[in-house]
């Protein structure tokens, strides 16, 4: 309760949210209706009951389902606005956030919309509640590279984009399948992050680090199976984006009181606590938050640590981290 509130009054940064993970049920539905799309959910609870999952591509395919009723640019409006107001909520006061374009290309949805919905809504959350944000360009590794380059340009001409990420079904597709991009990118300033050592195995974390020149890892969580790799992430203090109820979900580990957070800290590793498709997870940051430290015994020390590390391992300007340190 005392461990709670202090949580919710902490200002936080979120560093590995997708936003079309932050479709809740209520409006998911309202979408269907909306675009007159059919989903195999009648009523919130049915949707609810259907978010159990065996491993990451049963969760994808759950939440790839979910991404066809967001259609038009409103729905990208309501659907960020909606997790920015989680935001101000949760004391989050920075975030940044994935999102999937290949995905509603595929549902021939253009670009402009997608990005125009979601970077209204981040622009008005920063006038409004002072909540800064970045916004981090998603491939999706279980499609085809081809295409990459030609969707960055195009998100380049639209603006407004911080980075580019990797995420998607793991295994089978490792990350070397988009170091053409990912170079294009780093000439052109972008900031770079690749979910690694989720699924797959740590030899992807050095194929994220080595070829695509990654900043940060999401998840990585499976780095500690390597002694040598954890040496590497130390040296070049590569953040790692950790998401503890994403990790139990989808039987990375069996519960929360198998996670390994407390060991990735205890190794000096640069661990931060996001909530990576809250609506699907059970929780959001808080929430991740307060049951991890409940089920590791981490301590406010232990809170702090993660925050500052968050806070260094963002892509916001140095007076912006000392504003918020
Ligand atoms: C994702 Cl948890 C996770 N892993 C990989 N790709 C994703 N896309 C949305 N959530
Ligand atoms: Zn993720």
């Amino acid at each position: 309760k005392v461990l709670a509130d202090f949580v919710r009054d902490l200002p936080k940064v979120e560093l590995h949210l997708h936003i079309e993970g932050t479709l809740e049920p209520e409006l998911l539905l309202s979408l269907a209706e909306r675009h007159r799309i059919a989903m195999p959910y009648a009523n919130i609870e049915m949707a609810r009951a259907a978010y159990e999952f065996d491993d990451l591509q049963s969760f994808l395919n759950v939440y790839y389902l979910g991404t066809s009723v967001l259609r038009e640019e409103r729905d990208f409006y309501e659907l960020t606005q909606a997790y920015m107001q989680r935001c101000r909520q949760q004391n989050i006061i920075h975030t940044e956030i994935f999102f999937d374009p290949q995905t509603h290309l595929s549902h021939s949805v253009p670009l402009d919309a997608v990005m125009g919905g979601i970077q209204s809504a981040l622009r008005e959350a920063e006038l409004e509640w002072g909540i800064s944000s970045a916004l981090i360009l998603c491939f999706e590794r279980d499609r085809e590279a081809e295409t990459t380059v030609g969707l960055l340009e195009d998100a380049l001409r639209i603006g407004g984009i911080a980075g580019v990420g990797l995420d998607s079904a793991e295994l089978g597709n490792p990350p070397r399948k988009f170091q053409e991009v990912f170079k294009l990118a780093k000439s052109l300033g972008l900031h770079r992050v690749a979910h690694a050592g989720e699924e797959g195995p740590p030899d992807y974390i050095w194929e994220a680090l080595d070829t695509l020149e990654v900043e940060r890892i999401d998840h990585g969580v499976r780095c500690m199976e390597d002694p040598q790799l954890v040496q590497r992430l130390l040296v070049e203090k590569i953040p790692l984006t950790v998401c503890p109820f994403s990790n139990v979900e989808l039987k990375v580990f069996p519960d929360l009181h198998s996670h390994n957070l407390g060991d990735l800290l205890a190794a000096g590793l640069s661990a931060t606590i996001n909530s990576d498709d809250p609506a699907y997870f059970g929780g959001y940051l808080n929430e991740n938050i307060v049951e991890t430290m409940d089920c590791l015994s981490l301590g406010v020390e232990d809170l702090i640590v993660l925050q500052k590390n968050a806070i260094e391992a963002s892509f916001c300007s140095e007076s912006r981290k000392l504003e918020m340190n």
